[in-house]
């Protein structure tokens, strides 16, 4: 088999092994603690973990900035003892009572104060866990009706708080996760374009990229795979989000390839083609077990899902490129479907 271009390595965070509650009803597992999350993780195949930073440290709001840091160096040592590495941490900004109308956006100035210092901490957790990558989804920065909030102070104080956590630390890099509604009606920052237009926006567009999430793609009704090509063609995809979604329906962060494995296997094929991965860029398994899974099945979504990526990432780099630059110079994309179906289901071609 040829050799593949790029360099894998694989991540998922905490929220990835759940109790299976939904808003309709109660969780239906028992919690496992983070340090046994932390000790599986390995096993299923991956290598780095992605935080929350009220994973990392919990009941953060509550605890002084010296204990916060003494327990995010803790967390760095139960890391290192299993060989994990930490991918990025993120500030959870929609639990907060505080931020019910948004957090860098709210109209309310002590929340939007709230939000900017939590960001810093969370800043401060990922130097603990020597990282310098956080994302940011913008949970609650959006409006349910259209009238609650203006569109352009809503993107310009997004701007300036960028700016504000791009001046705390100068070596932070943030990766903006954008998606399109939910828990919002409209999400203001809802598509990979904003994302990246965003960046461009601050005073340090080289320290903005962008992670593109299969699920929030085609919530905005777009095909994941291009969303990821036009990020790489800005140099702007620093990680993913891999999962799957039928359609528009709540978000659903089905095991990747669960739905529609010809938009996985797009989304490996355009990673692989430009090398993901060789500037040390991680994929990540945003995926969620279904309700229905007993507790000791419960982390066969994550595992599941790698296993599709490294046969999809086979796919890829045994696709006959050559007989697919003739079908596109003879312009006959019938045969270059037949021959992509026949390659992905393993038919005689
Ligand atoms: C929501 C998400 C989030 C983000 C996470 C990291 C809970 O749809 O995808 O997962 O990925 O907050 O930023
Ligand atoms: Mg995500």
């Amino acid at each position: 088999m040829p050799k593949s271009k790029g360099k894998y390595r694989f991540s998922f965070g905490p929220w990835n092994i759940d109790e299976g509650g939904d808003p309709f009803g109660p969780t239906v597992r028992t919690p496992i603690a983070l340090a046994k999350k932390i000790k599986t993780l390995k096993g299923l195949g991956f290598d780095g973990i992605q935080f929350h930073d009220d994973d990392a440290v919990p009941d953060l709001d509550d605890k002084s900035h010296a204990q916060i840091m003494a327990e995010a160096k803790k967390m760095k040592k139960i890391l290192d003892s299993e060989g994990v590495k930490c991918e990025f941490v993120a500030p959870r900004l929609w639990f907060s009572p505080k931020t019910i109308d948004g957090a860098y956006t709210s109209h309310d100035p002590a929340a939007r104060k709230y939000a900017i210092e939590r960001t810093k901490i969370c800043i401060d957790i990922n130097n603990a866990l020597e990282t310098s990558h956080m994302v940011v989804w913008l949970a609650r920065e959006g409006t349910y009706i259209r009238e609650s909030k203006n569109p352009v102070e809503q993107t310009l104080l997004i701007r300036d708080a960028l700016n504000a956590m791009l001046d705390y630390d100068k070596n932070l890099k943030i990766l903006v996760e954008p998606k399109p509604n939910e828990p919002v009606d409209s999400a203001i920052i809802s598509t990979i374009g904003h994302a990246i237009a965003l960046g461009y926006m601050t005073n340090h567009p080289e320290r903005m990229g962008c992670l593109v999430e299969t699920a929030h793609s085609i919530l905005a009704g777009l095909d994941p795979s291009d969303d990821m090509g036009f990020a790489l063609a800005h140099g702007k995809l620093w990680s993913v989000h891999l999962n799957d979604q039928g359609g528009l329906k709540f978000d659903q962060d089905k095991s990747f390839g669960s739905y529609n494995l010809r938009h996985a296997f797009n989304q490996v094929r355009v990673l692989e083609e430009y090398g993901f991965g060789r500037n040390g860029e991680w994929v990540g398994m945003d995926v969620k077990a279904m309700r229905t899974q007993k507790q000791t099945a419960n982390t066969k979504h994550l595992s599941n899902s790698l296993e599709r990526f490294h046969f999809l990432l086979g796919k890829a780099v045994t696709f006959n490129k050559k007989l697919e630059a003739e079908l596109i110079k003879a312009r006959d994309y019938e045969e270059l479907d037949r021959y992509t179906i026949c390659h992905l289901m393993g038919m005689k071609y």
